[in-house]
């Protein structure tokens, strides 16, 4: 999946076209479609006013036109879904419509993250908390995401799952119509009253520990100890972690606990990569706009091009060189759902196989490996899908050779990886 963070409907439908589907992306997360408060921030789309779908990214009959057309080439949507609190300043929300019966009207100054009655129950920062326990409001939640599936969405995060008790959010994920992919969004902090845990017999849960080890080993030079990261303790299991390598919040309000575009060149890219190649969780790309201040909204196209990746202020993550080409192969390598083959060199390189489906190699160096490793791997002749296209039996880049006992000599430029796999056996 892809989170085309702030990219309006038309756009989105042109990159299922023209890219997504070609490369095999499952699914795109998309903002908060609802109604929401006006302004020129970015965090205006997490201020409800009412569930209409008309909001920055566009109108109803652009969104269901974005359904349509990327679920013709094989993309779901998943939505943001905003449920939680509406917006701040207000308790009325007469195109729901909510009023003040349906808050819970407690303005705690500043949230004890101790206290789970708190956390729950409070206002988030000064956002108006819903009575997720009442059933008029719970109906008028499970309408709009009924709406969103009559649609053709096939998925949900849960913004600020945190901040809603487990019993109000399985009551609202158990009575949805169809069979849609939901996961949660609790952030893990340590120390606190409300963990991932609370939630996981209800549907997937973000592991945020998945981000901050990859921001922390990328950046301390110490990537081998990533091969171990799904048997690390204290992190959500595998079949039910969403994971990240960012997400938009820390991107721009805790810059230490994630990487972006402005980490060294290089660093962000092979954390994508190596996210896509291990096998942990469903694998969410970041994919944002460069900005300066942490408030700062999306950048507005004067023509509109219906391609963002070409007008200069996207940073398009998900079109960065092979990242692409490792969606097919985590496809590829799904059935064997663990890692092999492990060469390390120093701690700062790493290359693993997926049981003969997959091999890929990251030097989080800044100068070049070469080596000889054992890949796993059958032998033949493969193209190096970090650098090159595979289609039909040809390579529009470098291949690497693997002989009859699974070696292969390989160069990883600095800040580089190489990956091949079984559907790129030239
Ligand atoms: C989320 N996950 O749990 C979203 O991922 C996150 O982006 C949302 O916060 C948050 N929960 C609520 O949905 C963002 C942003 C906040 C912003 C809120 C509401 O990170 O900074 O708060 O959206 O727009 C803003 C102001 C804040 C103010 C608040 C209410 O930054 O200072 O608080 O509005 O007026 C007084
Ligand atoms: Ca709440």
């Amino acid at each position: 999946m892809v989170h085309l963070f702030e990219w309006r409907w038309a756009d989105i439908a042109r990159e299922c076209e023209t890219y997504l589907g070609p490369k095999g992306f499952t699914a795109v997360q998309v903002s908060p479609p609802q109604a929401h408060i006006p302004g020129p921030q970015w965090w205006t789309r997490y201020q409800p006013l009412s569930y209409r779908l008309e909001s920055r990214s566009g109108n109803r009959s652009e969104f269901i036109d974005m359904v349509q057309r990327c679920r013709a080439v094989d993309v779901d949507i998943v939505v943001d879904m905003v449920i939680n609190h509406m917006a701040a300043g207000r308790l009325n929300f007469p195109d729901v419509p909510y009023g003040p019966n349906d808050f819970h009207e407690r303005n705690c100054t500043g949230i004890n993250y101790r206290n789970a009655d708190e956390v729950w129950n409070c206002d988030l920062v000064g956002l108006k908390d819903l009575r997720t326990e009442n059933a008029y409001v719970r109906g008028k939640i499970v309408d709009y995401f009924n709406d969103l599936t009559n649609i053709g969405v096939k998925g949900f995060r849960i913004d600020a799952a945190k901040h809603i008790p487990p019993g109000d959010v399985a009551a609202i994920v158990n009575s949805l119509n169809g069979d849609p992919y939901v996961f949660l969004e609790v952030i893990r902090a340590q120390g606190e009253a409300i963990q991932p845990e609370d939630y996981v017999s209800i549907a997937d849960v973000t592991e945020f520990a998945m981000e901050r080890d990859l921001a922390y080993n990328f950046r301390n030079g110490t990537i081998a100890n990533l091969i171990d990261f799904s048997r690390w303790s204290g992190r959500v299991d595998s079949s039910q972690a969403l994971s990240f390598v960012a997400n938009h919040d820390d991107q721009r309000q805790h810059p230490e606990y994630t990487l972006s575009y402005k980490d060294p060149q290089g660093m962000y890219y092979l954390a994508n990569t190596f996210m896509l190649a291990y096998p942990y969780g469903y694998a969410r790309l970041m994919s944002s706009y460069y900005f300066n201040d942490e408030n700062q909204g999306p950048p507005v196209s004067g023509v509109h091009s219906g391609n963002s990746c070409s007008d200069g202020d996207w940073v398009c993550e998900h079109r960065w060189g092979g990242t692409g080409n490792m969606v097919k192969f985590r496809e590829v390598t799904a059935s064997n759902w663990f890692t092999s083959d492990v060469t390390t060199d120093g701690p700062n390189r790493l290359a693993f196989g997926r049981g003969g489906l997959g091999y890929v190699a990251l030097n989080n160096r800044t100068d070049a490996w070469n080596t000889v490793v054992q890949t796993g791997m059958p032998s033949g002749e493969y193209c190096d899908v970090m650098h090159g296209d595979y289609d039909n039996g040809l390579c529009s880049g470098p291949t690497i050779v693997v002989d009859g006992s699974g070696y292969a000599a390989i160069a990883v430029n600095g800040r580089d990886a190489i990956a091949i796999h079984q559907q790129s056996l030239i």
